[in-house]
């Protein structure tokens, strides 16, 4: 069994690219769910649903989020009645949050929803979130403290980031399949997307049980590095990392997984730091991290199981 860990747009890529490749009885997609948030009397679960409708092929490949063949009916009367228009709802998105809402409010776990929502969407591999447990994404800005998604959606990251808070992470258990995974031994190896490491990864590390569990760990982690040639692939990240103080390269991000990460899949653009990351320990795969067609996040996912395997041994 392979764990990825995953969210926002780079991770639902290469989960499916992941999903390629293995069986699965050998995949479980842990996602973020730092950015969920109530809003419009619905909860909303955007990496779940990012991550679920591409492995579904259901999703936006131009917005990253969303639904293909989306129709905007509900937001264009929302508009029409004075509502909350910041954060768009698609008809057929809006689907999956009253569902979800609903089921969240009988009792239900979201672990479990997500479960059953993605047998419904003909999704084999195991999805599951990071946690059942209220956890939120807090961003400290020249702003002020801001929710996440008023950050990043109706605020377009605009705002200066000073630091970052997982509001709940200190009390969030790892959700229900989630626990039972880390309780036995069917992990063969870890995999950190190349999604956001300061919005989308850091959610999920936060969560004490799975940051115990990785520092305690037999088995290796390999990450695929979001920042290819000094730029995110796509979203903040660099925006981000300057505002750290940090300089937006490969190495940036592998200072700050540190020891959490024993092997790198970094891009051929920045081939040129792979003898100073192999130098400090770090096995290196230099390819084409570019996930632009599922054929190529196949072959990412491909070179970063290859990576795995040669540190198993
Ligand atoms: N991102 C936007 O930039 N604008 C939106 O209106 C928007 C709506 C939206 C609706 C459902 C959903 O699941 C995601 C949505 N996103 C939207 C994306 C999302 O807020 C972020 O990309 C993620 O939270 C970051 O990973």
């Amino acid at each position: 069994m392979i764990l990825a860990l995953a969210g926002g747009v780079g991770g639902a890529r290469l989960a499916q690219g992941l999903a390629a490749v293995l069986a699965p009885q050998q995949l479980t997609v842990a996602v973020n769910v730092g950015d969920d948030f109530e809003h419009l009397g619905l909860y909303i679960a955007p990496d779940l649903d990012t991550v679920m409708y591409t492995l579904a092929g259901v999703h936006n490949p131009q917005t990253g989020w969303g639904r293909a063949d989306e129709t905007w009916q509900f937001m264009d009367t929302l508009a029409r009645l004075g509502g909350e228009t910041w954060f768009r709802l698609g008809d057929r998105d809006l689907a999956v949050h009253v569902e979800r809402t609903h089921r969240l409010r009988s009792g239900a776990a979201l672990s479990a929803i997500t479960t059953d929502l993605c047998t419904r969407f003909a999704i084999a591999h195991a999805v599951v979130p990071a946690t059942d447990d209220r956890l939120r994404t807090l961003v400290h800005t020249d702003a002020g403290t801001l929710a996440f998604q008023d950050y990043f959606v109706r605020q377009r990251c605009e705002p200066v980031l000073r630091s970052v808070e997982f509001d709940g992470a200190n009390t969030a258990r790892a959700s229900a399949p989630l626990a039972a995974l880390l309780a036995g031994d069917a992990i063969e190896g870890v995999v950190l997307c190349p999604s956001n490491p300061w919005l989308s990864i850091a959610p999920v590390l936060a969560i004490p049980a799975l940051a115990q569990w990785l520092d305690a760990r037999r088995v290796p982690v390999v990450a695929v590095s979001p920042i290819v040639a000094g730029a995110a692939v796509k979203g903040p990240a660099g925006k981000i990392m300057r505002e750290l103080g940090l300089p937006v390269e490969v190495e940036a991000i592998v200072a700050h997984y540190g020891a959490r990460v024993d092997g790198w899949v970094i891009d051929q653009r920045d081939a040129r730091y792979a003898a100073t990351i192999e130098g400090d320990g770090h096995p290196v795969a230099v390819v084409d991290t570019l996930m632009s067609s599922p054929h190529r996040a196949a072959a990412l996912a491909q070179a970063a199981l290859q990576l795995l395997q040669s540190l198993r041994r």
